[in-house]
């Protein structure tokens, strides 16, 4: 018994080191050590031994087991790093490939100038508000104070979609709304799409962009409405700016003003800009009428504000040199890459 498993010893150890894959390894082990395998058979016939000698050749046994286990492990360490280091060469990556890059759009000049607009009024704690752009007229013109038989209201101005419907006029709907359902205080913002019934040429069109802005609280005067545009100019153009408030007038704002802003181009000097004014003008504003509070169930005895209200495509051009407004609503990719 003592040579057989000697003899079970050797040719397993060889098998063992020459095995050269993971699945021949364990072919092996479950040939040799298995439940009908070699050394099990062996340890069965244990039971023929006299008391004697079975604990000598049970050491035996063990001995071989735990050579042929030792050797087991060694070589599938062996095994599995070939196994690696081909499946490392097969499945190898070439890092110094380069990439795909990936093409980043930006923002519409438009859009630039609403953002940096809208971060300054929001630091000075402004909402930012939006509304449809199909509007009840009732919220476009009635509540706005706007005369039953005022040219705005003429289908050569307004487009209308439906006897009570259009494509809103201004972005003061949305300050209508927000006034029907909120008391004040109110400090908000409107940006917005907007559409009169024009002819497109290079400073007109159908569809153009406005922000207008609302306040409303107890004790609201005309000194806030100056004070905050004011900043809002130094803040937009420059702490050099300066403002000038022209007297005018609109039907939702009584007393109703311009502002002009010294010319962003040229500091207020003169040049093509300004038409060598110094001067640009730049938003129209004044303090809410009593009539538009009442329709929005605000009460104009304890309650004052101020609005206003500014065309954002004019800005947008000025700012950034764009000489027809056509080609801000064209989308042409290669006048829009200007702007990244
Ligand atoms: C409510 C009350 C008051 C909004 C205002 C203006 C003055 C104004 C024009 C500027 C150039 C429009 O784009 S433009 O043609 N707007 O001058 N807008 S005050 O006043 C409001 C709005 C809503 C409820």
């Amino acid at each position: 018994m003592k040579e057989k498993l000697e003899k079970i010893k050797v040719v397993a150890l060889e098998e063992i080191n020459s095995a050269s894959s993971t699945k021949g390894l364990e072919e092996i082990r479950i040939r040799l050590l298995g439940k009908k395998g070699e050394l099990t058979g062996v340890l069965k016939e244990m039971g023929v031994l006299s008391k004697e000698e079975r604990p000598v050749m049970g050491k035996i046994a063990n001995d071989v087991r735990e050579a042929i286990e030792d050797k087991m492990v060694k070589q599938k360490n062996i095994i599995k790093e070939i196994e690696q280091s081909k499946e490392f060469d097969t499945e190898a990556i070439d890092i110094t490939l380069p990439g795909i890059k990936e093409e980043f759009g930006g923002l519409h000049p438009l859009n630039m100038v609403i953002e940096e607009l809208s971060d300054v009024f929001i630091g000075m704690g402004f909402t930012i508000e939006e509304g449809p752009e199909l509007e009840w007229a009732k919220y476009n013109f009635d509540m706005l104070n706007v005369p039953k038989d005022h040219s705005a209201r003429d289908l050569q101005d307004t487009f209308y979609v439906h006897n009570d419907i259009v494509l809103r006029t201004q972005t003061s709907p949305i300050q209508v709304r927000t006034m029907l359902n909120q008391q004040p205080p109110i400090k908000m913002l409107a940006p917005g799409r907007v559409y009169r019934s024009d002819e497109i040429d290079a400073t007109h069109s159908p569809v153009f962009h406005q922000v207008e802005g609302l306040v409303i609280d107890e004790g609201i005067t005309m000194s806030d409405l100056k004070g905050t545009l004011d900043m809002f100019a130094k803040n937009l153009f420059g702490s050099q700016t300066k403002t000038k408030f022209r007297p005018h007038q609109f039907y939702f704002t009584e007393p109703s003003a311009e502002m002009d802003v010294t010319c962003f181009m040229c500091g207020g000097k003169g040049c093509r800009v300004c038409q060598n004014t110094g001067w640009i003008e730049i938003l129209g504003c004044g303090m809410v009428h009593p009539n538009v509070l009442l329709d929005c169930n605000i009460d104009p005895n304890k309650y004052t504000g101020f609005a206003f209200g500014m065309g954002l495509d004019r800005i947008t051009m000025i700012k950034y040199g764009i000489s027809d407004l056509r080609l801000m609503f064209e989308n042409d990719i290669r006048f829009l890459k200007q702007f990244k």
